[in-house]
């Protein structure tokens, strides 16, 4: 049984205070709180979301029974309260006070009493109204991350989630240099082990130890105070070299001396900022995998095929912004080393056209980055000949990894420094081959299937035929735990909002009934989370106002995509060109909602009459589609259409996969002093908001995900709430009520989504962040490795217990 943790004493005596307030509300206002309870118990649902809860809870306030518990500590505690589960005459409540914060309450309506439980009491209660059957005492399978926490630092304030790398400078170097001579030892030695191709960098070895190094640094710095600050390395390098230095301090004295100066500095009184400093110059990282097994994995002709979306566009452009950083630093620290890429995916045989079906194909835009393809294979070793959905790749993926594994030590001869995962199947796939190859890990989530769906653990085992999340929550968990770091988009994917569970957040507590109860998964305090925003291709997302950037004959061929002949491919033909357009475009995913805007659009005449609508997503004929969820969507747009007189205003075409006409069709709506909306249900980060912004056209963005933090509400766009559609067609019939009377306002929202995304999400930022981060969690893992082996094998149990049956089962 686990060691029930101990709270804090701040903790345990903030938990008792609320306790007892709401036990005094139960004797003060015994008749209104049975009754509100008696009204939540007479629902007969199993579990209550958090608006049901608030709803009910303010709705009965407002009558005259309820007026007494207005104001009370009960309504803070229904209002926090994420959900509840009721259970015979019970109410279990998980209440969150604050971001990554949880507490669990159990009203007992019969006996009109209230007592804390810990997690593990609220699960099985949880399980107990899933699987009635279920005895109250039966152990249960329970991961629990926290042993593995000991020692370990953890943020404390919310605001500090998502800049976990500044924390962990802070706190391990007080840790390591708390006795500085250990400290300067440890430093010294992963200094002495760096290097390429058998060649040492920085140190070599006439430097025996500390005193040596420290000694040699004074003596160089006599030495390079004699140059010219823009001498190179090899005007020095003979001296240098004999005094115990390689290359890789820099490529220009100035640099050399600086870079030398902060380890002087590092030695004498290490500092956290220098030590920062100089982890983020060292010559580490030369070769990078980049996994990403699902989807179609290619540079043209995939993008809105099933699976395949932002996460391509994104890794693409990451590749290139990453090889251009590495190059720029790797030659000023004066090493003429190439570095190379490897972007890892599945190939597939039939590739509907695309190059899914090629073993190696270069990175146009770059010198040193490929596209590398590695087969699924079957149990017997048959190579799988067609696409599978990102939902059932688990079986595969364990043989992949290894076949991947002997390839990249060829292509990279022997030598990969830093791996990086995406989506739960690339990262679980990080996690077998960093293992194996000794190297940091970073985890890119892309989209936790998790929050998408509602109940998607609860009632995992519904799922189970279409989604097999009993196979990608359990992935997620590991690779989650074995990443030395983790970058996410926005600072809500981990910790949510006040309001709002964070993506990561959902993993820390949660109970798979039937299979196994996780009490700690994750912890959002954890310092390995880092918030590295990605960016939009400028030379394809440009403002609409850069004329001279706009090439004529693709602005004719969106153009026509727009208003010309609808054909096979498209369906409606606008007829009044003068209006402007609403444009949407996304894979036609359920969780997209563009069927959504759709339906909104069609039942607000005064939208009809003031702006078109034109949607670019899936294939208008239905039968040209492979996937199922797809199929369902095109088929009920038709419907939509079908019922209602739209031909004339609304223009649907098929997905485009031709990124320069994607970047004319936004400014073409652009032009006609139109809107994006992006409807979705829930939206990851959402790259098509960052393109609409990038190019100027003012965005209307879902509030449920990322682009709750892209967009500052009416200055760089709006937030629409996709629960709402009437209300999100008049406030689109508003603003454009408001952009005829006052030409300037279209102007001003163009304005602030183009500066936001200049402020904020760029591609040279990002890779100059990430390649530091590499760095720093490298050193850090190098320095602390022991502690993390004990999650290792932890979780290598997990894998080899829980994963790898579930996966087997799938078909
Ligand atoms: N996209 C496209 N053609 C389409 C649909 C989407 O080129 O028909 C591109 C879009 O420009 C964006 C990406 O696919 O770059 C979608 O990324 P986003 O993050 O918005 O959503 P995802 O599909 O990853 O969930
Ligand atoms: C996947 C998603 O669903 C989007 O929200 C992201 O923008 C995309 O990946 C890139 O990270």
């Amino acid at each position: 049984m686990p060691v029930p943790k101990v709270p804090s004493r701040q903790e345990a005596r903030k938990k008792a205070d609320t306790l007892e307030d709401i036990r005094q509300l139960l004797a003060a206002q015994r008749p209104a709180c049975f009754m509100w309870f008696s009204r939540l118990l007479e629902r007969g649902a199993p579990f209550l979301l958090h608006s049901d809860l608030v709803e009910s809870f303010d709705a009965f306030c407002d009558s005259e029974e309820g007026a007494g518990l207005k104001d009370t500590p009960l309504r803070k505690l229904v209002h926090a309260a994420q959900e509840a589960v009721l259970l015979n005459e019970q109410i279990y409540l998980a209440v969150r006070t604050g971001v990554g914060v949880w507490r669990y309450f159990l009203f007992d309506v019969g006996e009109m009493d209230c007592r804390a439980l810990d997690a593990g009491e609220f699960l099985q209660a949880t399980e107990r109204r899933v699987e009635q059957d279920q005895a109250p005492d039966a152990r249960v399978l329970e991961l629990d991350l926290s042993p593995f926490d000991r020692g370990l630092p953890r943020l404390r304030d919310p605001r500090s989630i998502g800049k976990g790398v500044e924390f962990l400078n802070r706190h391990l170097s007080n840790d390591i240099f708390e006795d500085t001579a250990t400290g300067d030892e440890r430093l010294f030695r992963f200094l002495s082990l760096h290097q390429v191709d058998g060649r040492h960098l920085m140190i070599n070895q006439r430097i025996k130890g500390v005193q040596d190094l420290q000694e040699a640094l004074s003596e160089a710095d006599t030495l390079l105070a004699r140059q010219g600050g823009d001498a190179t390395w090899d005007t020095v390098e003979l001296a240098l070299n004999q005094l115990g230095f390689e290359a890789g301090w820099g490529r220009a004295v100035t640099r050399i001396r600086e870079t030398m100066g902060l380890l002087s500095d590092i030695l004498e009184a290490p500092e956290p900022k220098a030590l920062a400093e100089f982890l983020s110059r060292l010559p580490m990282i030369f070769n990078i995998v980049i996994l990403s097994p699902h989807g179609y994995f290619g540079q043209a002709g995939v993008l809105g095929m099933p699976d395949t979306g932002g996460q391509v566009v994104y890794i693409l452009d990451q590749v290139r912004a990453l090889e251009r950083e590495m190059k720029r630093t790797i030659h000023e620290q004066g090493l003429d080393i190439e570095p190379q890429l490897l972007i890892v995916t599945r190939l597939i045989p039939e590739a509907q056209g695309t190059t899914c079906d090629q073993h190696i194909e270069a990175v146009t835009g770059t010198e040193h980055t490929h596209i590398l393809r590695i087969p699924f294979r079957t149990a017997t070793g048959e190579i799988v000949p067609h696409w599978i959905s990102r939902f059932k790749i688990w079986p595969y993926l364990e043989r992949f990894a290894a076949e991947v594994e002997l390839e990249i030590r060829a292509q990279m001869s022997g030598r990969v420094d830093f791996v990086i995962g995406n989506y739960s199947d690339g990262n679980l796939v990080a996690t077998l081959l960093s293992e194996r190859l000794g190297v940091t890990q970073c985890n890119i989530a892309h989209a936790l299937e998790k929050t998408k769906y509602l109940h998607s653990a609860l009632y995992w085992q519904d799922h189970e035929a279409e989604h097999h999340f009993s196979c990608q929550f359990t992935a997620d968990l590991i690779a989650m735990n074995t990443a030395d770091f983790i970058i996410t988009s926005t600072y809500q994917e981990v910790a949510g909002t006040a309001d709002s569970v964070g993506q990561y957040e959902s993993y820390g507590c949660f109970t798979l009934p039937g299979l196994y109860r996780v009490l700690k998964g994750i912890d959002v305090f954890d310092p390995k989370f880092n918030i590295v925003s990605p960016g939009v291709n400028e030379e394809v997302f440009f403002p609409y106002s850069a004329s001279d950037r706009r090439i004529a004959d693709i602005r004719l061929a969106a153009e026509e995509l727009v208003y010309g002949d609808p054909g096979e491919a498209a369906r409606g033909q606008l007829q009044e060109r003068e209006k402007p357009i609403i444009f949407t475009m996304a894979r036609l995913d359920p969780v997209k909602n563009v069927r959504g805007l759709l339906e909104w659009y069609a039942g607000n005449k005064d939208l009809q009459a003031k702006a078109n609508l034109l949607i670019a997503g899936g294939y208008v004929n239905p039968e040209r589609s492979r996937d199922a969820a797809e199929r369902d969507q095109i088929e009920r747009m038709h419907r939509v259409l079908d019922e209602h007189d739209l031909a004339g205003c609304v223009r649907w075409v098929d997905m485009q996969t031709d990124k320069n006409r994607v970047g004319e069709l936004y400014r073409l709506v652009a032009d006609t002093r139109g809107v994006f909306v992006q409807p979705a249900l829930f939206e990851a980060f959402g790259l098509t908001v960052l393109e609409a912004m990038a190019t100027g056209l003012p965005t209307f963005a879902t509030c449920y995900g990322g682009p709750l933090e892209i967009i500052e509400h009416g200055k760089s766009g709006f937030h629409i709430d996709p629960n709402h559609g009437a209300a999100v067609a008049d406030t689109l019939c508003v603003f454009f009520e408001q952009c005829d009377q006052d030409s300037d306002h279209w102007m001003t929202l163009s304005q602030g989504g183009i500066d936001r995304v200049h402020e904020r999400y760029t591609w040279s930022l990002y890779a100059q962040r990430l390649l530091t981060l590499s760095r720093i969690y490298g050193f850090w893992k190098h320095i602390s490795g022991i502690r993390r082996e004990a999650t290792r094998r932890y979780l290598e149990m997990f894998y080899q217990l829980m994963y790898k049956p579930r996966a087997a089962e799938v078909e």
